[in-house]
């Protein structure tokens, strides 16, 4: 694991309709992550930020549309400017952690990440596959197509954000966590094998089989490994701060196993962590619940 840890705060909401996701940055800061990370040995630098040239205006969010994208030129302009961010980054060698902001970031994060890497895998810890393009999308919102775009599906100026073409390809994808997926997303899982694990797989095998498939199935092959990791993956008893929370979700013990063995592998190379939003969420506890998750994917351990 590299031990130069950058946090960039993504501080975005406009890839979903509920206010209050772009707090979600300052409200893990609030919950303890510079010192957590430190305490797991981390050299780690604030970045502060990113807000993108749009503010956000309560009254109007989510009400531009382009070709069925919601708030589409608020979503590109803010990925630019995060991808510039997130590949300066990588480019002095720092693990990019970006904090999240709805999941629509991933756009700009994967696009920054890329360009690096020849064969960059992806974990996607979710309950949902983020796989839909403005014709699958039942809702417009474009937090549910970053991981499509990032697959080489969208709108072309999203794909061809920072870099033409695509930036993964899908049999570098995993999907972890999944349980409310649209048709769309399944046939396109289908029609390009994408490695899927749902809750009920991973209740079925457990999660430390689960996490051994899937870096098994990444550790050859890939150069770097980004993780993906939106909190409506775990279940909203947990995770209730977050704008889509899914019912039947992993718990923390389970994510926590995840994270240490994602350790283990020595794989990781970027994070997000994202759709924590301190406005719908209990005393924080969904901000401090990522904390923990970061913590054990940064070496903490239990004894
Ligand atoms: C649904 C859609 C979604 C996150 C919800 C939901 C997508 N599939 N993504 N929460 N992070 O609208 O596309
Ligand atoms: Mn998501
Ligand atoms: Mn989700
Ligand atoms: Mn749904």
């Amino acid at each position: 694991m590299n031990h130069k840890v950058d946090i960039i705060g993504a501080s975005t909401s406009f890839g979903q309709p509920k206010l209050g996701v772009d707090l979600g940055p300052d409200a893990i800061r609030y919950a303890g992550l510079v010192k957590a990370l430190e305490i797991q040995g981390m050299n780690v630098e604030d970045k502060g930020n990113i807000t993108g040239q749009y503010k956000v205006d309560p009254t109007l969010h989510s009400a531009k549309e382009e070709m069925g994208l919601l708030n589409f030129e608020q979503v590109k302009d803010f990925s630019i400017e995060l991808a510039e961010e997130v590949e300066s980054s990588v480019k002095l060698g720092r693990f990019p952690l970006i904090l999240g902001g709805d999941h629509s970031l991933s756009i700009g994060s994967i696009a920054g990440i890329s360009p690096n890497y020849e064969n960059l895998g992806v974990i996607w810890f979710d309950a949902h596959g983020d796989l839909n393009d403005s014709e699958t999308s039942p809702s417009g919102n474009i937090h549910g197509m970053p991981l499509a775009v990032a697959c080489g599906v969208g709108h072309e100026s999203l794909v061809n954000l920072h870099q033409p073409g695509a930036k993964v390809k899908p049999e570098n994808v995993v999907l972890i966590g999944m349980r409310d997926l649209d048709v769309g997303e399944r046939e396109y899982i289908k029609e390009n094998n994408i490695l899927t694990f749902t809750v009920t797989d991973i209740k079925e095998k457990g999660m430390a089989n689960v996490m051994k498939e899937a870096i098994n199935y990444l550790g050859n092959k890939v150069d770097g490994l980004h993780l993906s990791l939106d909190v409506d993956g775990l279940d909203p008893m947990e995770t209730p701060g977050t704008g889509t929370p899914v019912n039947g979700g992993m718990s923390l013990a389970e994510t926590q196993l995840a994270m240490s063995m994602l350790n283990d592998s020595e794989l990781v190379t970027s994070l997000d962590l994202v759709e924590v939003n301190p406005l719908l969420d209990e005393k924080n506890m969904t901000a401090e619940k990522a904390v923990e998750i970061a913590s054990f994917l940064f070496g903490k351990k239990q004894l």
